[in-house]
Formats: structure tokens, C-alpha cells, sequence
């Protein structure tokens, strides 16, 4: 009946469920939800962990510690885990041009005390992942930023964090959460692509990898699954944002499922390592948002929804891979060849024949020990025979 269990490793971020439905036309209409509520709720209807922005959960230093004593209780009660951790900083007006990237050098100092903070917190609720969503790290107008500046600065401030992070001996891992546009006009590392290049300039690129979200990319026209494959691939998918979108157009963070729901099974499928053997192995997480018309009960049915449609699609995923007519299908299309290399072992481009018809052809290891050269580049009379170009 598709009822998930703290096995399937499914979480919510408290700013999801907690959404109130301001937009930027209109503003609260539903009550502020206090996160232990949030946790009790999640954990009855089967997820496994929360995550948080600082400001989500412990926004006033006066009644920071009365907060968290309530959060850890809940936390006890319900075995729910904190497996990320995040910061705000795109919601006060002083991150307006941005945190890590401000051209306001104040702002920056600033935003790097105010990820450290909360990295204590993260390390002490035990997450393991520290996301960072640039969202206000980016510009409306070509002139007001200097994008090689700004990446520096973005680099500097990771290696800072890393280091920060190296030196508490804190087993935390950052994930860079890209996204094309919303709320800057264009933002830096819009897609998964800008952010898997940006973590090689890094001092310390292994800490460093990627919280992709399907409606970020989809934004972008760019295929999700695609993306998340690249990134498995490049071992730098440590987190996951699953939600739902229509295509290109505002940011619109539905349930997972919702939307492209084509996309969403490709998504599941790749998740799943089915094709490539490579799988996902972290939380899965939702960052979505119960549509503005839902009242409190469609929030927890919308976050229902979340953990029921990716299980109906992890179960058709399996069923996909395991139809002997697919098997057949995926055996037509040749899709298993692509993994045997294109080169034959100890074979390598040579070029043979005589030098006025030279022609260039797959050489073996015997090709240049039949006397006629030593080199692989040159011609050689035993490959001297039409050529499979
Ligand atoms: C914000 C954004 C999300 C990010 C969150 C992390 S907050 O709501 O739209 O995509 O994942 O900062
Ligand atoms: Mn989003
Ligand atoms: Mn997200």
C-alpha cells in the first residue's frame, strides 16, 4: 500500500511543510507551524529525518535554547534524525546581492559567521550533509558583477568552511544546490554542470559535491536524470532535492511526481542504479511545497504524496527491469554493447598503408611487431588492406 518506513530513508525540509504560502503576490495563509509538530507529524506518516535553515528552526537568539531542547525531545520521541543542515541566507534584507558573493565585503564576513553557527548545530544533531543554495549569489544586470570575482570569492569562502569543518574534525560533507534563476535574474552555478567544474578549483574538492533538485534543472530545459547520471559518475551526488515541475517557467517545487512524471520515473530509475549499476544511496529528500490552496490537512496529504508517488514508481522501475519484453527491447537497441570499451585490448590508432593511400585503421599489438615500423603513428604492410576508417 506504498506506506514508506524509516528504511526507505525519505525526509522534509522543515521549510516545506512549514511553508505558509507567501509568494510574491501574496502573502500568509496558513499558520506558522512550529517544528515539533513538523517532526511528529513526518515521523507518523513514515519519513525517516528533517532538515532545517538555521532561521527555519532557531530564528531568535532569546528562546534559542528553550527551541532546541523542545526539537531534541521530539527528535527522541519519534527516532526522527537531522540528516542536513542548511543556512538562510537569501531571506534578511542584507543578503539582498547575495552571501558569500556580496559585493559588500561586510555582508560576506557576515554570511560565512553565520554558516559557521549553524554548521556547530548541523555537527551536533548529527547531519551529515551541510547544503549550500546560492540563491541571492548572482545579478539582474550585466555590469553590477564581476563573475570571476564573485566565483573567487564563492572559493574562498567554501575553502574556508572546509577548512572550518577539517579542523573540528566534523564528519560533514557540503552539497552545492544549483539552480538557473529565482530570485536573482541569473545566478552563479545555475545547473549541475557550472557546479561539478566550480568543485575542481576547490582546495579540498572531495568535501565537496552537489544537492541537485529536479524542478532546478527542469527550469533550465535540461533532463534531471541525465544529470544526476553525470554526477553519480562523477561520485559527487551527495544529496538529493526531489520535487515536480512543468517545464521551463517559475520555480514551482511540486510534489514529487507531479509535472514531469516521466522525468520523475527516469529519475527513480537512475536513483535505483538500475542501468548503470552506480546507485544513490542517501536520504531522499523533498523540498516541495503544498500548493497555496491546500490547508493543513493538504500539507501532511501533499507530503503523503511525496513518499507514496516515489515508491509506486521505485516499484514500477523495478518491474521496468525485471520485463523480460524490456530485456528484449533494451538487447535490440544494443544498450548493454556501449559498456564494452571501444578499444580492444592492447589494440590502439595506428595508421598503415602505403603513404600516398594512407588510411587509418584499428593496429594490434602485432601490427607494429611485423618489422615494417616502430612507431604506432606510421604506416606498417601488414595493416596495408582496406581500411575499416
Ligand atoms: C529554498 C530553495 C530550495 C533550497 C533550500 C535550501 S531553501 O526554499 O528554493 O531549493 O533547497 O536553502
Ligand atoms: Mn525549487
Ligand atoms: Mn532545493
Amino acid at each position: 500500500d506504498y506506506t514508506p518506513t524509516k528504511d526507505d530513508k525519505f525526509s522534509f525540509g522543515l521549510w516545506t511543510v512549514g511553508w505558509q504560502g507567501v509568494d510574491v503576490f501574496g502573502g500568509p495563509v496558513r499558520p506558522v507551524l512550529d517544528p515539533v509538530e513538523a517532526v511528529h507529524r513526518l515521523a507518523e506518516l513514515g519519513a525517516a529525518a528533517i532538515t532545517f535553515h538555521d532561521d527555519d528552526l532557531v530564528p531568535d537568539d532569546a528562546t534559542r535554547d528553550a527551541t532546541l531542547e523542545r526539537f531534541r525531545k521530539a527528535l527522541a520521541e519519534t527516532g526522527m534524525g537531522v540528516e542536513m543542515a542548511t543556512t538562510n541566507l537569501f531571506g534578511a534584507p542584507v543578503f539582498k546581492d547575495g552571501g558569500l558573493t556580496a559585493n559588500d565585503r561586510a555582508v560576506r564576513r557576515y554570511a560565512i559567521a553565520k554558516v559557521l553557527r549553524n554548521i556547530d548545530l548541523a555537527a551536533e544533531l548529527g547531519a551529515k550533509t551541510y547544503v549550500l543554495w546560492g540563491g541571492r549569489e548572482g545579478a539582474e544586470s550585466g555590469g553590477t558583477k564581476d563573475v570571476a570575482a564573485a566565483l573567487d570569492r564563492y572559493k574562498e569562502g567554501l575553502d574556508l568552511l572546509c577548512g572550518y569543518v577539517r579542523d573540528k574534525g566534523y564528519d560533514i560533507r557540503f552539497a552545492l544546490e544549483p539552480k538557473p534563476n529565482e530570485p536573482r535574474g541569473d545566478i552563479l552555478l545555475p545547473t549541475i554542470g557550472h557546479a561539478i567544474a566550480f568543485i575542481n578549483e576547490l582546495e579540498e574538492p572531495d568535501r565537496v559535491g552537489l544537492n541537485p533538485e529536479v524542478g532546478h534543472e527542469e527550469m533550465a530545459g535540461l533532463n534531471f536524470a541525465q544529470g544526476i547520471g553525470q554526477a553519480l559518475w562523477h561520485g559527487k551526488l551527495f544529496h538529493v532535492d526531489l520535487n515536480g515541475q512543468h517545464g521551463p517557467r517559475f520555480d514551482q517545487d511540486l510534489r514529487f511526481g507531479a509535472g514531469n512524471l516521466r522525468g520523475a520515473f527516469w529519475t527513480v530509475d537512475t536513483l535505483l542504479g538500475s542501468g548503470t549499476g552506480r546507485a544513490y544511496d542517501g536520504y531522499l529528500h523533498f523540498d516541495y511545497k503544498p500548493p497555496r490552496t491546500e490547508d493543513i490537512e493538504g500539507v501532511w496529504e501533499t507530503a503523503r504524496a511525496c513518499m507514496r508517488n516515489y515508491l509506486i514508481l521505485k516499484e514500477k522501475a523495478q518491474a521496468f527491469r525485471a520485463d523480460p519484453e524490456v530485456a528484449e527491447a533494451l538487447e535490440a537497441a544494443r544498450v548493454a554493447e556501449l559498456a564494452v570499451p571501444t578499444l580492444g585490448a592492447g589494440s590502439r590508432w595506428t595508421t598503415c598503408g602505403p603513404s600516398s593511400t594512407t588510411r587509418r585503421r584499428w593496429g594490434s599489438a602485432d601490427c607494429s611487431s611485423s618489422g615494417s615500423t616502430s612507431s604506432p603513428w606510421s604506416t606498417c604492410s601488414a595493416c596495408a588492406e582496406p581500411s575499416d576508417r
